[in-house]
């Protein structure tokens, strides 16, 4: 179960005042001691999260948060956090043991505005006294018809569960989607350099192969060096092609007319965020100029390979392409700034390490502002010619 990365499980996240009772459902729901409870307000002081499958649902992480009312210096900072948590969360569920005030009234605002599907429940039902009418209260205020649930006697715990299973079931979403279909022969191309760690096969890759399997196409991998020979073994052409970007030129010359091309950086620009805006952003290239600004965003704070495109092969490119006093700034994990305005281009990395919701969050983020986003799939294959020979969608 825990090898399921996390960016592929449902994220569903606990919100409410300091006390309501968050922690301790938390750990009801993944049956664990994840978090710590206590009667202290303010006992949980950052986002904690849990992997668990839920019956109806599947993958899930459970996050749980700090209080929302917690108003010392440091429980703003909290509260702040806790905000943050909003980009990449699936499913809201607010618990309130008290009725509605200004901080279940403002997460729910913030919910609705990023159209996260929420839950709003009741808990400490085994002690309240006045549970019918706080539950039309809460109704009244959110117009959220509230579950009475009590996370420490387990009562209400099972319709929330389906109540959370139907709010996050998605349609599942294909990478290969348009590209291949059953009996298709798709030829992989993956280098296997240095770069690539050691003994295994990177997390694309893995999940393009199951897929492909799963949908009853036939994979064949190989690395560039053997490309024409496992062209040879092949009565016909492969209908399609998926390459690593870095071997697209060796690819692309070897490449049998009749196969589709893309690459892995495409497939996976458009399964994890918006492919269409991200082909438009990479159109600002062309406003590009020496005084401009550009935003380079990593999701991770420490993965070598990411690092390698992020902080030195794509700056190399843009400052080769348009001077060395082009500004860029680099930033990682959760920096991503809430004004993006002074930039002309803002370029996201693949985020296989995200899920899809924080990178539409932060595509959003970028449309409602105004300015150019691209991802370093799509701008790469701008810069080294090859976007308008792959297909993207
Ligand atoms: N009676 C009753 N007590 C509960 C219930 N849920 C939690 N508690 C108690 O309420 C207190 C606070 O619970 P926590 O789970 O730590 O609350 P929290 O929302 O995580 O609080 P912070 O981390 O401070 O924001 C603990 O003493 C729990 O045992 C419930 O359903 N009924
Ligand atoms: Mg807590």
């Amino acid at each position: 179960m825990q090898s399921r990365a996390n960016a592929e499980r449902i994220h569903i996240a606990i919100f409410g005042r300091c006390n309501a009772g968050k922690s301790t459902l938390v750990n009801r729901l993944t049956g664990q001691d994840v978090s710590i409870v206590s009667p202290i307000a303010g006992t949980t002081t950052d986002p904690v999260q849990k992997a668990m499958e839920i019956t109806g649902l599947g993958a899930a992480l459970i996050i749980d948060t700090p209080g929302l009312d917690d108003n010392t210096e440091l429980g703003r900072e909290r509260v702040a956090r806790t905000a943050k948590v909003l980009d990449r969360t699936d499913v809201a569920v607010v618990l309130t043991k008290e009725g509605i005030g200004s901080s279940e009234m403002n997460i729910l605002k913030e919910c609705k505005i990023r159209e996260i599907p929420t839950i709003v429940a009741l808990t400490h039902c085994d002690t309240v006294t006045d549970r019918e009418e706080l539950l039309a209260q809460i109704e009244f205020r959110t117009n959220h018809k509230a579950l009475a649930i009590s996370p420490l006697t387990g009562e209400g715990i099972e319709e929330l569960i389906k109540a959370i299973a139907a709010l996050g079931a998605t349609e599942e979403l294909l990478i290969t989607e348009g590209f291949c279909k059953a009996g298709d022969r798709v030829l992989l191309v993956m280098p296997q350099d240095k770069s690539a760690p050691k003994g295994r096969l990177i997390q694309p890759q893995v999940q393009t192969i199951r897929e492909l399997l799963d949908r009853g196409c036939i994979p064949i991998c190989c690395t560039p060096d053997r490309m024409a020979e496992a062209l040879a073994a092949l009565a016909t052409p492969p209908e399609l092609i998926i390459t690593d970007s870095q071997a697209f030129n060796e690819v692309y010359a070897l490449k049998p007319e009749s196969s589709t091309l893309t690459s892995f950086s495409i497939l996976f620009a458009r399964y994890k965020g918006d492919i269409a805006l991200f082909v438009e952003g990479v159109k600002a290239l062309g406003r590009i100029t020496p005084a401009s600004r550009i935003l380079i965003a990593e999701a991770c704070t420490h993965t070598p390979q990411n690092e390698d495109i992020g902080r030195v092969k794509l700056p190399r490119l843009l400052r080769k392409r348009f001077g060395e006093e082009l500004s860029i700034d680099i930033v990682s994990g959760a920096d991503y700034p809430e004004d993006l305005t002074p930039y002309d281009l803002v370029i996201h990395c693949g985020a296989c390490m995200f899920n899809r919701k924080l990178v539409l969050s932060r595509v959003a983020r970028a449309r409602e502002q105004g300015v150019a986003i691209t991802n370093y799939g799509v701008i790469l294959a701008a810069l080294t010619g090859i976007l308008d020979r792959v297909k993207t969608s």
